[in-house]
């Protein structure tokens, strides 16, 4: 069985939506983070990263337990002990990974930023270098404008490489970024969102605020 250790957030709603698209038996412990829960020691030892998301897999390759606390490794493991949304085919592959890299890393950290300093002007905390993370923020909207010139998924197919953005531009609204500028970008989103699994996803754990 897998345990996920998360909460409904972009990083979380990767490892929820992609446990939903490919079926694997899941149970969710709900990390209440606004109380530092994934600060506790009891998790520091699961994932010494103190974040979400992390699953733990009692079965893993070997048959022994195994961590994962990366959500883009997440992404992968899932990916390979489902057999799916990570193509065999090397050139397929390849395109999969460089995207699940740029969504992991631009999309994420750049995300991460913007809503961090939002949040914190939200409590009257002011930071100097919003403004310059919100222009990179966009910047990366146009690289997956881009990506997806003629396309309608960053690969051939659907991958894991879109479940890794997705849920950070589902906030866009919060980053202050509207997506009328990239129609692909928008088109892509929109496809995404109608997917029955992403909707499950969306909301493991359930949370009670509109997030
Ligand atoms: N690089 C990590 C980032 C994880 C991350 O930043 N998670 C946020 C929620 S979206 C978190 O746990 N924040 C709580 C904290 O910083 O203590 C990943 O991709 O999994």
């Amino acid at each position: 069985m897998i345990t996920l250790y998360s909460k409904a957030t972009s990083n979380g709603r990767k490892a929820s939506i992609m446990l939903e698209e490919v079926g694997l038996e899941y149970v969710v412990r709900a990390m209440a983070l606004d109380k530092k829960e994934q600060k506790e020691n009891w998790y520091l030892q699961i994932n010494p990263n103190g974040r979400i998301p992390c699953i733990v897999d009692d079965q893993g390759p070997n048959g022994d337990p195994v961590t994962i606390f990366e959500s883009g490794a997440i992404l992968i493991y899932l990916a390979e002990k489902a057999g799916q949304l990570l193509p065999l085919d090397p050139v397929a592959r390849f395109e999969v990974l460089n995207w699940l890299f740029f969504a992991s890393g631009h999309v994420t950290h750049t995300g991460l930023a913007v809503m961090w300093q939002v949040r914190s002007r939200e409590r009257g905390e002011e930071h100097s270098n919003l403004k310059l993370w919100q222009a990179e923020n966009a910047r990366v909207y146009s690289v997956l404008e881009r990506g997806l010139e003629g396309r309608k998924y960053f690969s051939v197919d659907y991958s894991i490489a879109d479940i890794a953005a997705w849920p950070w531009i589902y906030r866009h609204q919060l980053a202050g970024i509207s997506l009328d500028k990239f129609p692909n970008l928008k088109n892509w989103f929109e496809r995404i969102a109608d997917r029955p699994a992403v909707q499950r996803g969306l909301q493991v754990p359930p949370r009670n605020d509109a997030f």
